[in-house]
């Protein structure tokens, strides 16, 4: 943690103005506060990019919007989709305001928040190595996004903290064989699908989820996908560990639609 605090007010003080990458599912936990503030004591601007757009719903997006315009100006993209990328680079012209020279703009944010996916979907093309496991880039490399712009890309800064283990596997810090407590993990899936879309859970595991709890949810799961013990008890760990391997590989999503990208 220390050296990545070290290289976090490294590449604060190299770079001209930096972007803040978060993941528009998890606006709230993969925001750092930590970072934020760094960047507001060096007085360089920050542009908040809200990142995986195409995951969420067109309301959710403008209310993180709205919100999070109050404390830096906020842009939301879609690498995957090439969403809102020129409108990022615009942006960082013009916030940076720095004529006749390249200007160099630090990329930081929690892991897998797609800060190489958005860098090279301003880039226009793949030139910073991505992957859907978390901590795939190592160490501060430096991208030329051509145009005058050329990025810092950094590792993602790993989550410590009381909500550790339920963010590692929220975010694909950690799989989910390697989670201390993978049932805590999925209860905490289920409780954030039921609190914004309960339907797309129950279409995906053909259940019916009638108020119960988040562990009774699970163990309905369990008994639907047949994840019994001897003594015919459900296997709640086996359950957790496929919810959240469904959700970290992208096939239980929040949303399945097709979105509607709200204008910026
Ligand atoms: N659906 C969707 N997936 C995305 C988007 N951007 C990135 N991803 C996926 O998210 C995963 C992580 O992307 P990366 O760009 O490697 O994320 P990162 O923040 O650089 O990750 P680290 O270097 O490990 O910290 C990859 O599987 C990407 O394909 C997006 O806009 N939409
Ligand atoms: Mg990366």
């Amino acid at each position: 943690m220390a050296s990545y605090k070290v290289m976090v007010k490294d590449v604060i003080k190299k770079a001209d103005i930096l972007i803040e990458v978060i993941d528009a599912r998890f606006p709230d936990e993969t925001r750092n506060s930590e970072v934020e503030r760094d960047v507001a004591r060096s007085r360089k601007p920050l542009i908040i990019v809200i990142n995986k757009c195409d995951l969420v719903s067109k309301e959710k997006l403008e209310e993180t919007r709205d919100r999070l315009t109050k404390i830096a100006p906020a842009v939301f993209v879609s690498s995957k989709e090439k969403f809102g990328t020129t409108i990022l680079r615009h942006k960082i012209l013009e916030v940076a305001g720095i004529k006749g020279r390249n200007i160099l703009v630090g990329c930081l944010g929690y892991p897998n928040t797609g800060k190489s996916s958005v860098i090279n979907g301003v880039s226009g093309k793949h030139k910073a190595g991505t992957s859907p496991i978390s901590g795939h880039t190592k160490g501060v490399q430096l991208v030329d996004a051509g145009s005058r712009i050329m990025f810092i890309d950094t590792p993602g800064v790993i989550p410590f903290g009381e909500n550790d283990q339920y963010l590692q596997g929220l975010l694909s810090v950690k799989s989910a064989s390697h989670l201390e407590d993978p049932v805590g993990v999925a209860m905490k899936i289920i409780e954030k699908l039921c609190a914004e879309n309960k339907t797309s859970l129950e279409s995906f595991y053909h259940v019916s989820i009638q108020g119960q709890n988040s562990y009774n949810t699970l163990e309905i799961i369990a008994r639907q996908c047949n994840f019994l013990k001897k003594k015919g008890e459900v296997d709640e760990t086996r359950a957790a560990i496929k919810i959240i391997n469904d959700w970290q590989t992208g096939r239980l999503m929040i949303y399945d639609d097709n979105i509607d990208i709200p204008s910026q």
